[in-house]
């Protein structure tokens, strides 16, 4: 593929609700502009874009997906990306990389949920976008319904420029209200407008006129006037218009009809930026961000946003160049590591094809293998002159499963394993908890988790399951309780001997354990002080009620005897830890368990119904603050209670709902729930 300028780049990302057709209208475009051969379908597991095992099976995109092409003379870099929301780490990296977006809404069942969030995040990135209203050829497709729905939710600034004709079985092509021409067939043919559409085409594309007027102050004296403008005076200030997001063209089409792709091709051509009239956010030498023009001299600013374990080449990372122009086999300075990184062959990727080429230059994507060092994120920049983009922002994990390795082979592997998936999707986290000794894999959702644990079995070959994390409960004393114990055995030779008096008393949360000596005139000697200690830790390591570590209490020692003979170290541990045992006990112990910090974000009308299963789960909530339509709950909650809040919250919201959680302290558990707890480790022990 030749090379392109800055103003002949276009960067754009396909969002939408999963299955309004992103996938289907890419696979389209391709085979339009000529980068395919062959249009597959994602019905049969052949398009271009979910090429993933797992994508086919599921029949769903999983990943993003780079699919570059070319339209008359420019190099379009189509990014499709996942519909599900439990990807929106692939949504975010895209959107980040993209100067322009295509919303594509299905022209059935509307503006969904998913596809309010993509916009909203198209929007937060200040991205020029298109709507596309696809499935035009669907039973029950209904265009005006769906225009009303557009504007209702985005507003009035989306605008139809085109209508259809026909639709459902009788869907034939497009009215093309700029040149007032009809569209129809595949590949179109340009005719007349039919009659009966005359009036109604009249009628809207005075709205456009008005609207791309409106952009251009000469225009609009023109217009108002009374004069007609030509189709380029239109189309230069409807780009203008369209770029400082003041409109939001509407095309009409059909993905599997291949109507209305060619237009699409085109509009994406004639409005969208190029990554020239983008500025570049950098982050400045006092952390601050300052904006940099694109260039394509020196120096080198590229973005790192996607690393993928590919089976052939192995690690490829993705990235896009900003400024300047990066060389296959050269080096290149990694600004967020401070190391520098060897490049070796560069890649344009489509699908999974990787096409060899010698460089990337500002604007454009591309692709490299093997890099040592670098991940997602990262800006890869010349050692002379760095620049460091500023990286890309990932919605933190909140849902966590517990992995467990199934059998000793995979669980050698799993480590390896883990750390690849998580270099993957930044969206992951993997931690060891240090109390319940569980392995936690955390990301956005199940279904998330549940991919992420078929992508181990096939990539690397590691069998695990998920299951529910273990709830990391403590114990602690209520009341302050003095204990005794002496470890006496009378055997063969000489005998064991350790004596030890200790009074143990509550602390305020969040204290941990303390230990004091308060022994005096040696009757417990000095040497064995250590060994007392050991044994009083152990036993707080494993608390009387169900075993869970013992905290927020203090320790004190005071008193023992010892045998000058039969005394040992080991002695003192056994009777260290016996007394702490009997202490615990005697000071009317709790089980105590994690409190988290809860920030739920919901559209206001679902403001009753979360506060109302909130209190079902026992939350104490501490307000509310109206963001505009959406409203933020913050509340404390047992860990307990929301093991599988994602699901909850999706279920209520169908998908509206967001939110954040952190720890926050610990609390006594209510008795009722400590008698279960109680009762379920007991029963875990027979
Ligand atoms: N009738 C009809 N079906 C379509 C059209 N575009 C996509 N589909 C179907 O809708 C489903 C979802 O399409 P896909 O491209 O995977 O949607 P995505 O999730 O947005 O990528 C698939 O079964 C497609 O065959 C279209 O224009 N017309
Ligand atoms: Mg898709």
């Amino acid at each position: 593929m030749q090379q392109y300028g800055l103003e002949n780049i276009h960067n754009v990302v396909l969002l939408s609700h999963c299955g309004a057709g992103k996938t289907s209208v890419s696979e389209a475009m391709l085979f339009a502009a000529g980068a395919i051969t062959r249009l597959g379908k994602v019905d049969d597991g052949t398009a271009t874009s979910d090429y993933d095992p797992t994508e086919v099976k599921h029949k769903i995109s999983l990943n993003l997906a780079l699919l570059p092409c070319q339209w008359n003379g420019v190099k379009i870099n189509l990014i499709d990306t996942p519909g599900y929301s439990d990807f929106v780490g692939e949504v975010k990296a895209s959107v980040r990389v993209s100067e322009g977006a295509i919303i594509v809404i299905c022209a059935a069942s509307g503006v969904e949920v998913g596809s309010e969030q993509v916009w909203a995040y198209s929007e937060e990135a200040n991205l020029s976008r298109l709507i596309l209203v696809n499935k035009m050829d669907r039973e029950n497709a209904d265009f005006y319904r769906t225009l009303e729905e557009i504007q209702s939710r985005f507003g009035r600034k989306c605008l139809p420029l085109q209508l259809p004709i026909g639709d459902q079985n009788d869907f034939q092509g497009v009215v093309d209200l700029l040149t007032m021409k009809s569209y129809t067939g595949s590949p179109a043919k340009e005719a007349e407008i039919p009659s009966s559409l005359q009036s109604q085409a009249e009628t809207f594309r005075e709205k456009v006129v008005e609207a791309a007027a409106e952009a251009d102050d000469t225009l609009l004296e023109k217009y108002l006037g009374g004069e007609e403008l030509s189709l380029e005076e239109l189309q230069i200030s409807l780009r203008q218009a369209v770029l400082t997001g003041k409109v939001v063209p509407i095309l009409v089409g059909s993905a599997l009809q291949n109507i209305g792709i060619t237009s699409l091709l085109n509009a994406v051509n004639n409005y969208l930026p190029s990554p020239k009239e983008r500025d570049i956010i950098v982050v400045g030498d006092s952390g601050q961000q300052e904006t940099m023009l694109p260039g394509e001299d020196a120096p080198l600013a590229t973005l790192v946003f996607r690393t993928s374990a590919d089976p052939y080449v192995g690690k490829l990372t993705y990235f896009r160049v900003y400024h300047g122009v990066i060389d296959s086999n050269s080096q290149v300075w990694n600004v967020t590591r401070g190391e520098a990184e060897r490049i070796g062959q560069l890649f344009m990727v489509r699908g999974k094809t990787q096409e060899p080429i010698p460089q990337v230059r500002a604007g454009d994507i591309g692709a490299v293998a093997k890099l040592s060092l670098t991940g997602t994120g990262d800006t890869l920049c010349s050692q002379d002159k760095p620049v460091k983009i500023v990286p890309i922002s990932f919605p933190e994990p909140i849902f966590s499963k517990a992995v467990r390795p199934k059998t000793k082979a995979d669980l050698d592997k799993l480590g390896a394993a883990l750390s690849r998936l998580v270099e993957e999707d930044p969206t992951l986290e993997v931690r060891r908890d240090s109390d319940t000794g569980e392995t936690i894999l955390s990301g956005i959702g199940e279904t998330q988790l549940e991919v992420a644990t078929e992508k181990m079995l096939r990539k690397f070959g590691v069998g695990v399951d998920l299951q529910t994390p273990e709830v990391p409960y403590k114990e602690t004393i209520t009341v302050p309780a003095k204990a005794e114990y002496k470890h006496k055995k009378q055997t063969g030779g000489h005998g064991q001997y350790g004596h030890v008096l200790l009074d143990v008393e509550p602390l305020p949360r969040g204290s941990g354990h303390e230990f004091a000596d308060k022994v005096v005139g040696g009757r417990i000697p000095k040497n064995y002080i250590p060994a007392v200690e050991k044994g009083v830790n152990e036993a707080v390591g494993e608390g009387v009620l169900a075993g869970y570590p013992v905290v927020d209490i203090k320790t004190t020692v005071y008193d023992g005897s010892f045998h000058p003979v039969d005394s040992s170290e080991i002695c003192f541990k056994i009777a260290g830890a016996g007394a702490l045992k009997k202490g615990l006990s005697q000071g009317q112990p709790i089980i105590l368990e994690p409190i988290m910090n809860i920030r739920v974000k919901v559209p206001e009308d679902f403001t009753g119904d979360i506060i109302g299963d909130l209190n079902g789960k026992r939350a104490r909530v501490l307000g509310m603050n109206p963001e505009g339509k959406i409203n933020v709950i913050e509340a404390q909650v047992p860990l307990a209670e929301i093991l599988r809040y994602a699901i909850d919250l999706k279920s209520i919201t169908q998908g509206r709902g967001s939110y954040s959680i952190e720890f926050s302290h610990y609390e006594q558990t209510p008795s009722h729930i400590a008698e279960k707890i109680i009762a379920h480790r007991q029963a875990e022990k027979v």
